[in-house]
């Protein structure tokens, strides 16, 4: 053997070793897209699992429930925005079917409230018909975080369901309690929900559940219509509209006005909206400027950018002082009407 076959061969013999990554490399590729596992037949063991709870819904076999129809359904109101995410009215689900549905996930669910102050008097009634209305035999955490933990009533809950109290310390603002709201979600998520939780929903303390509230609502991003606003043409909407302020949300734009009381999904979204509505009041606050309706204002800017994968209808958010409306067909959270003198403190 001379200098010039050793050469060649040692060509040869690389050629072949990027043969073979390349190949390797593809098959990889192809498994990834799911190519090499498609199946028709859902009895045979296929080799991977799907772990994220918001796709892959999976019903169990011969599950009875009502014919879908395509050409019958609620037709006074829009069920779908023009991003394609769902909106969320009675009439539109199969509960029993998505219960059965997420019962295979065997998913968690958290929620935070927040009773500081005066509100303390509202908690019995929102734990009381948490536990008759959100999430009936599901896994759900109550996150309550208040100044005065021996407020939190005891309420009996059914098995894998908790009250979890949180102290706060008070603040010396009410808009305090706003900013503070985005913070403590963001902690809460970071420091103890990640292992343990796949949904998060954000609630006011100041309202009562009606009717159900459950698996319908599940989605990565959820938010819930503001009752006051679902007709308004979009410059009559609150958002904030001075340009120096981050919740920005221009003239002429914005797709629904939503609600600062309820929004939630899986704990990634929630945690980069809490952040960013946090981060973004505080610079404003730095910058000597605050929302119109502080956190709410931020939401609905972080929003407008981040569309909602699922939008809930002012069923899930109605308010007890307003009259009910015909696209309503059921109240199933609402806002107690309050005496603002008697319970704010500033
Ligand atoms: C106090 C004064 C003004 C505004 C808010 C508060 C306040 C709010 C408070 O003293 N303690 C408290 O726990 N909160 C929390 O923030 C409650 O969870 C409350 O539901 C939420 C939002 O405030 P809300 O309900 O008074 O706001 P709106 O817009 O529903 O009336
Ligand atoms: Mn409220």
């Amino acid at each position: 053997m001379n200098m010039g076959n050793s050469k060649v061969w040692t060509l040869v013999l690389l050629l072949a070793v990027l043969a073979g990554v390349v190949y390797y490399y593809m098959a990889g590729l192809q498994r990834r897209s799911g190519i090499f596992f498609e199946n028709e037949d859902q009895s045979v063991p296929v080799e991977i699992t799907i772990k994220d709870p918001e796709f892959h819904l999976v019903a169990p076999d011969h599950l009875k429930y009502k014919q879908p129809s395509l050409v019958q359904g609620r037709s006074d109101v829009v069920t779908v925005t023009p991003w394609l995410a769902p909106v969320v009215w009675e009439g539109t689900f199969d509960p029993s079917l998505l219960d059965s549905v997420y019962r295979l996930k065997n998913i968690s669910v958290a929620v935070t409230v927040f009773a500081v102050g005066k509100y303390t008097r509202f908690l019995p009634d929102f734990l009381k018909t948490a536990e008759q209305h959100f999430f009936l035999g599901f896994r759900v955490r109550l996150y309550v975080f208040t100044d005065q933990p021996d407020k939190v009533p005891k309420v009996s809950m059914a098995k894998g369901r908790q009250v979890m109290v949180r102290l706060v310390p008070i603040s010396k603002r009410w808009q305090e309690i706003s900013a503070r709201r985005m913070e403590l979600i963001q902690t809460l998520i970071e420091a103890e929900l990640q292992s343990n939780t796949d949904y998060i929903f954000c609630l006011d303390v100041d309202s009562k559940f009606h009717g159900r509230w459950g698996t319908e609502s599940l989605g990565s991003l959820v938010a819930v219509i503001h009752p006051g606003y679902y007709t308004t043409p979009r410059t009559g909407l609150p958002y904030e509209r001075r340009p120096q302020s981050r919740a920005y949300v221009a003239h002429g734009e914005g797709d629904f006005y939503y609600c600062g009381g309820a929004f939630g999904g899986i704990l990634q979204e929630v945690y980069l909206l809490a952040k960013t509505c946090r981060t973004n009041f505080e610079a404003d606050a730095k910058d000597g400027i605050e929302a119109a309706w502080q956190e709410e204002s931020h939401l609905n800017r972080f929003m407008w950018i981040n569309k909602p994968s699922k939008v809930l209808s002012p069923e899930y958010l109605w308010q007890d002082f307003k009259a009910i409306t015909p696209e309503i067909h059921i109240i199933r959270f609402s806002g107690v009407t309050k005496n603002y003198a008697d319970i704010r403190p500033n």
